[in-house]
């Protein structure tokens, strides 16, 4: 918050006195710290303080769906032989920290398919202030419920082993992954309620149902996979998650199941007024997801509770 106001100081000097001591320099510098307050009030500065887990400007469509968001981002490897339960990966972070620690992201790749696959999103989300771990598997034919166990190792590696440990807040953590790391989003939120965010993307599940997840998830499917048609897989996924859990639906219109695979706008947007909204806390994001995506030259359907709950 702002300085409280000179009126709700009782004990400070008594006005007469300090105007008598510091003449027109005090009163214009009284002035301007009060024009300071008011501005800084006027442009969220005093949002900023009420939610601590806000980070970055007031969000724009221009900035969710641009190529990079407004931190500069560094990046390390992590070898799969300096860790145990995943297979390493690459951590993108923001490269400032005059802002503080961030929220964190450990995101899963497909059946077959190596961390290259998804590594679009490390920039991309890193890059609007979170620390995002592109995992590469154990082994590439894991499946999801192995890559939903090896998602929450890499985040235990993250926030208590990792050279940017010191940067995340791990009370404040999400989840996403393609495919069969989309799957494991989904057994990894299960597994772990005290996740704040989960987007599977295109995801491939032999069990449909996910009545146990807490987590709000965003569910992310391609109109035209026929890999995890969204008919038997995103679809149930969506509707069996809990009407009390915040859930959301996005069908990509014109778009397979290779589609999370490159970098995508729509998944953009969507994925990082997600994580803005549940794992920051951060309600300037709303905007973006309630009302409803509407139906577009991108985007074939959505579902979702609005307002959030949580
Ligand atoms: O990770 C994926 O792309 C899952 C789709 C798949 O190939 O499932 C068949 C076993
Ligand atoms: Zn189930």
């Amino acid at each position: 918050m702002n300085d409280a106001p000179e009126t709700s100081r009782p004990t400070r000097t008594p006005h007469h006195h300090r105007r008598r001591r510091f003449g027109r320099l005090g009163s214009g510098l009284a002035t301007a710290a009060a024009l300071v307050g008011l501005l800084t009030s006027l442009t969220g500065g005093a949002q900023a303080a009420d939610n601590p887990y806000e980070r970055g400007p007031a969000p724009t469509t221009a900035s969710i769906e641009a190529a990079r968001g407004p931190y500069a981002v560094s990046q390390t490897s992590v070898s799969r032989l300096a860790v145990s339960g995943f297979g390493g990966g690459t951590v993108y972070y923001p490269t400032s920290t005059a802002d503080g620690t961030f929220g964190a992201v450990a995101v899963s790749p497909g059946f077959t398919a190596y961390q290259s696959s998804i590594a679009w999103l490390g920039p991309r989300l890193a890059s609007q202030g979170f620390v995002v771990f592109t995992i590469d598997t154990l082994t590439t034919s894991d499946q999801p419920d192995s890559r939903g166990t090896q998602l929450l190792a890499a985040l235990d590696y993250l926030v208590e082993r990792s050279s940017v440990r010191s940067r995340i807040d791990a009370g404040r953590l999400g989840v996403m992954g393609h495919s069969m790391g989309g799957g494991g989003t989904l057994e990894a939120a299960k597994s772990r309620p005290s996740l704040q965010a989960a987007i599977p993307l295109t995801g491939w599940n032999l069990d449909k149902t996910w009545p146990e997840i807490t987590t709000p998830t965003l569910v992310i499917g391609a109109d035209g996979d026929t890999i995890a048609p969204v008919a038997t897989h995103s679809e149930p996924f969506y509707a069996s998650l809990p009407s009390s859990t915040d859930r959301a639906y996005v069908e990509l219109r014109g778009a397979t199941h290779f589609t999370p695979n490159s970098s995508n706008t729509t998944i953009a947007k969507y994925s990082i007024s997600w994580l803005k909204r549940f794992i920051d806390n951060d309600t300037r994001y709303e905007q973006f997801l309630c009302p409803l995506p509407a139906v577009s030259l991108t985007i074939a359907e959505s579902r979702g509770n609005c307002p959030h709950t949580s």
